[in-house]
């Protein structure tokens, strides 16, 4: 199986095909749309909705050379059974309460508009579609098992936010024995020194939790 090269921080990422997934992390309306979650916390969505071409771009290589493709959505149940107390509570402080009615309908509920993933990237027959609980797209969730059954060993990483969802996610993914290159292009924090300081955080110390590349990068080696 042919290995791809491609520069990335803090040396390049070798990747094969065959064992390598695109892990796009939550780009719901609730993050990259107005009156959605992350606008409600007192954020502006310009970056997040911003990445959304770049994102598609790297979608449409992926599903081109047929890698896996992996989305999660960050929500809850109707009942909200699965949102743990002080987070319901901290959400509802902030003016954005988890299940309160907003202009998208009910906030980070599963089943709602704002809740689903943005028309651009919408996830097509074949692709996994991970709705998780929490900010780490591996706590209380099987999509461990869907890598291990897949043979997935390499997780090129995207989506909202850097420093939030992202983060965690590349954080249990490293622990958890996946080698994980966070695309700087794909990914986005509302504010971004928060991004700029995770994308550090990533790649510091020899890749304390892995590499940072671009799509650029990714999309260059898939093409030499
Ligand atoms: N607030 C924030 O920056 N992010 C989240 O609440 N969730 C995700 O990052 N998806």
């Amino acid at each position: 199986m042919k290995t791809f090269i491609a520069e990335a921080l803090p040396y390049e990422y070798e990747f094969r095909m065959d064992n390598t997934a695109l892990l796009i992390i939550d780009m719901q309306r609730d993050f990259c749309e107005n009156g959605g979650f992350g606008e409600l916390l007192g954020n502006d969505i310009a970056l997040t909705k911003g990445i959304i071409p770049t994102v598609k771009r790297m979608l449409e290589t992926a599903r081109k050379e047929g890698m896996l493709v992996i989305h999660t959505r960050e929500g809850h149940r109707p009942d909200l059974s699965d949102c743990p107390p002080q987070k319901l509570k901290r959400s509802k402080k902030q003016g954005a309460g988890i299940g309160d009615v907003g202009p998208m309908g009910r906030i980070l509920v599963r089943g709602e508009y704002g809740h689903d993933i943005v028309e651009e990237l919408y996830p097509i027959e074949g692709e996994i579609i991970i709705d998780k609980p929490g900010k780490g797209a591996f706590y209380a969730t099987d999509l461990e098992l869907v890598l291990q059954t897949r043979g997935i060993e390499n997780l090129i990483v995207c989506g909202v936010t850097t420093h939030v969802c992202v983060s965690t996610t590349i954080r249990e993914a490293n622990d958890r024995g996946f080698n994980c290159v966070l695309l700087s292009d794909c990914s986005a924090a509302f504010d971004p020194q928060d991004h700029e300081a995770t994308l550090k955080s990533i790649h510091q110390q020899g890749g304390i939790f892995g590499w940072v590349s671009s799509s650029d990068k990714i999309i260059e080696a898939l093409e030499k």
